[in-house]
């Protein structure tokens, strides 16, 4: 069993797949607190955890081709820590598949049937990527430099490894703070989320986020891996298995505006307060770095909308990679037994979530943003 070195994990989460191991914290969990503790983060594996020796480490990055720093750098755990400055940031990852259920409901697709916690959010430190890269060799003009590749220490039966790539653009920009992380939330990295060495893409989708990164190098064109080339890909409605071409859309990269509604749950039955309230809670988040400046909520399936109150760090213009949660006290409809609580939130460039999922529906069922509903029974 390839899977019998895996990582002991929390009793609390819903698991999706046990081997590989992909679970979910129950959301009203999420909301409890800003940062989600290591245990309840959202793990998604799609091989077995690599157990990897902290003393004998080394990450590779290969050199600019036709420089005289083409040969590999070899850096120790040690090295990252003491050559390069800490650099610690807040960053929400998300899954693409965060929401899959709801748009499984819509029509079946392909793929673990994650409800709304794929998603989670942690401090994270390590060394900028950038830095990194310089001390490999490459400069902003490195020439033919235009995509990052990050490879994982975990691989399937065939020896194939884990992979994934982002821009060279992305990577040597500061402003977007890309990580190499040995830390999360003030510990070493847990062996579910990377250990000792991941990758961090702050305001971009979980994939490209490697875990037990092995090796970095640069090159013309985005990694080969499956995961960047034939996955984690969005499509129209009307494309199916039979039609699907991968090469026709883009690996998804910065996330749309989503937010979910994690208390009330789905189809519980709700008694108002003394002064026949209810609080309302969730999480609202975009990629990319774009702040949430609102949160809309209804009571009443859509008629009439409530602003809610948004809790988070004050993070900088732009690089906003941190959800924001956010609660209602509302009232209630006096008369209905039935109500649909539902939330939709907005980011800084006023981007807005479509309204139902069928027309965001795609088979790989990833980026479901849609509106999230909550059908509850009010028990007066
Ligand atoms: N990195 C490696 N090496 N192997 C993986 O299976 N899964 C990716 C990404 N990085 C994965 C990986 C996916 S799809 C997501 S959503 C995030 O890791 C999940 O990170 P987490 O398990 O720390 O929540
Ligand atoms: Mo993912």
């Amino acid at each position: 069993d390839p899977y019998s070195q895996d990582p002991s994990r929390h009793p609390v989460l819903k698991v999706n797949s046990a081997k590989p191991f992909n679970a979910e914290p129950p959301p009203e969990i999420l909301t409890e607190r800003y940062i989600t503790p290591n245990e309840l983060f959202f793990k998604r594996n799609h091989l077995p955890v690599p157990n990897i020796n902290p003393d004998e480490y080394q990450l590779t990055i290969d050199g600019p081709h036709g420089t005289n720093q083409e040969a590999p750098l070899k850096l120790s755990l040690n090295d990252l820590k003491t050559k390069f400055p800490r650099h610690e940031v807040i960053v929400t990852l998300q899954c693409a598949g965060n929401r899959r259920s709801e748009m499984s409901a819509v029509k079946p697709v392909k793929g673990l049937d994650w409800g709304i916690a794929a998603i989670s959010n942690a401090r994270w430190a390590g060394a900028l990527l950038r830095d990194v890269l310089l001390d490999a060799g490459y400069t902003e003009d490195t020439p033919k430099a235009l995509h990052v590749h990050f490879e994982g220490l975990d691989k399937d039966l065939t020896g194939t490894k884990y992979g994934a790539s982002i821009s060279f653009q992305r990577a040597m920009n500061k402003q977007n703070e890309v990580l190499l992380a040995y830390e999360m939330n003030g510990e070493p990295i847990p062996r579910d989320h990377g250990f000792p060495l991941r990758v961090i893409v702050p305001g971009v989708v979980g994939a490209r986020n490697v875990k037990w990164l092995g090796q970095i190098s640069v090159s013309t064109e985005e990694s080969s891996s499956h995961w960047q080339q034939n996955d984690y890909k969005g499509f129209n409605p009307c494309i199916d298995w039979d039609t699907v071409d991968f090469k026709s859309s883009p690996s998804i990269q910065e996330l749309p505006v989503q937010s979910a509604i994690t208390e009330p749950k789905a189809g519980q039955t709700v008694t108002p307060d003394s002064d026949d309230k209810v609080t309302v809670k969730g999480y609202a988040w975009s990629g990319d770095g774009r702040e949430i400046v609102r949160v809309d909520v209804s009571l009443d399936g859509g008629k009439t909308w409530n602003v809610a109150e948004l809790y988070g760090e004050k993070q900088k213009e732009r690089q906003s990679w941190a959800w924001k949660l956010w609660k209602l006290e509302a009232s209630l409809p006096t008369e209905d037994k039935e109500v649909t609580i539902i939330c939709k939130a907005v980011d800084s460039s006023y981007n807005v979530q479509p309204d139902t999922v069928a027309p965001i529906w795609n088979l790989r069922g990833v980026l479901n943003n849609a509106w999230h509903r909550v059908h509850v029974s009010v028990h007066r």
